[in-house]
């Protein structure tokens, strides 16, 4: 049996008898010369109406709020030292914003009951008052260059130079994907660049085979950060706009091609306090682009460990280095003779390319 048809046929039975009892009143009317509406005063209906919708709309935003807040972890928690300046904005923005979408919304809804149209009233032609003007400009002003002047100090302090010790580490982002580099025991990144991308031969980041430096890089799928650290982001794509985004951090910041953006932040929380807190063994962190780039772009996430400095080395020396990864699909490939000439060829190469 078809319900799906059955309902859509009993929708369409219903709402033809609906049609049909309001022609039928309506000739009736007309053969009588009766007028239903003469007496009836719509304003009460209408400014009622708007009244309630006051209401219902201000009792529903308020229970799913509530009914929602405990999946908001997002918001409970941020797990990084300058989330919490951005939820402190955040929360203050809300609370004015609040405050002024209830008060004028009352104002709005409620004055149109209030003063609904009755027989006698008469509505006051009321254009200009410079006191309401004044008043009505100068406090948003006031408001917002507080909000402004707070964010601007906040976002100062974001966005300055990482500081000096910071490990740095390189997120490359592609359709529909993100791969990580570490520096490896030389603290240094080998020169990369697109021109060198040969995938089907181990080099998706397009590391230089000339720069030895390159080398001792570590190639990962995982963004592993140690607890309590300052890092810094190197955000690259080699192909369309991505956004590198550790929501649970208060982290975005777009990948543009060409370009080498930054973020840097510490984080103040491992994956396994947040378990314990949340009381949830299968919780990830994780990476996502909040920059639709493409067909995946939903699937474009990645998960995120927070670890102790002990974990965190344990697992970078458990990589594979860039050399090894490179060597196991190319065996022939010998560093050696390419170390003579060390970087200049690379360089060259990349002037040649017109990068
Ligand atoms: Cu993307």
């Amino acid at each position: 049996m078809d319900f799906q048809l059955l309902f859509s046929s009993i929708q369409v039975l219903l709402g033809l008898i609906f049609l049909m009892v309001v022609v039928n009143l309506y000739l009736v009317f007309r053969l009588k010369e009766i007028d239903p509406f003469a007496k009836w005063n719509p304003s009460l209906l209408n400014g009622g109406g708007f009244f309630a919708f006051y209401i219902i709309g201000m009792v529903a935003a308020t229970v799913s709020t509530i009914y929602y807040y405990p999946e908001l972890t997002l918001i409970v928690n941020p797990a990084s030292e300058h989330g919490v300046e951005i939820d402190r904005m955040f929360n203050n923005t809300m609370i004015v914003t609040i405050l002024v979408v209830v008060v004028t919304n009352f104002v709005l809804f409620y004055y149109s009951f209030r003063y609904r149209t009755k027989p006698g009233r008469k509505a006051l032609y009321y254009p200009h008052n410079n006191r309401l003007e004044v008043i009505w400009t100068v406090v948003p002003a006031i408001v917002l260059t507080v909000l402004v002047f707070d964010g601007v100090g906040v976002w100062h302090d974001i966005m300055s130079d990482p500081p000096e010790d910071a490990i740095q580490i390189e997120v490359n982002g592609k359709q529909f994907s993100w791969t990580y580099r570490y520096a490896g025991a030389d603290q240094e990144f080998g020169e990369s660049n697109v021109t060198f991308i040969n995938e089907g031969k181990g080099n998706e980041l397009g590391i230089n085979l000339d720069d030895k430096r390159g080398y001792d890089d570590l190639v990962t799928r995982e963004l592993h950060l140690p607890v309590g650290v300052p890092v810094n982001l190197n955000i690259r794509t080699r192909d369309v706009l991505h956004s590198a985004t550790l929501a649970h951090f208060r982290v975005k910041m777009d990948a543009v091609s060409g370009i080498t953006t930054n973020f840097h932040f510490v984080p103040t929380i491992t994956t396994r306090e947040w378990r314990e807190r949340t009381g949830d063994p299968e919780f990830n962190f994780q990476m996502s682009c909040q920059q639709i780039c493409g067909g995946g772009h939903w699937n474009m996430g990645a998960k995120v460990v927070v670890e102790t400095m002990e974990e965190y080395q344990d697992w970078l020396s458990s990589q594979q280095t860039f050399l090894a990864t490179y060597q196991g699909t190319n065996p022939d490939f010998k560093p050696d003779q390419n170390m003579a000439s060390e970087s200049e060829e690379g360089t060259e190469k990349i002037a040649d390319a017109g990068l």
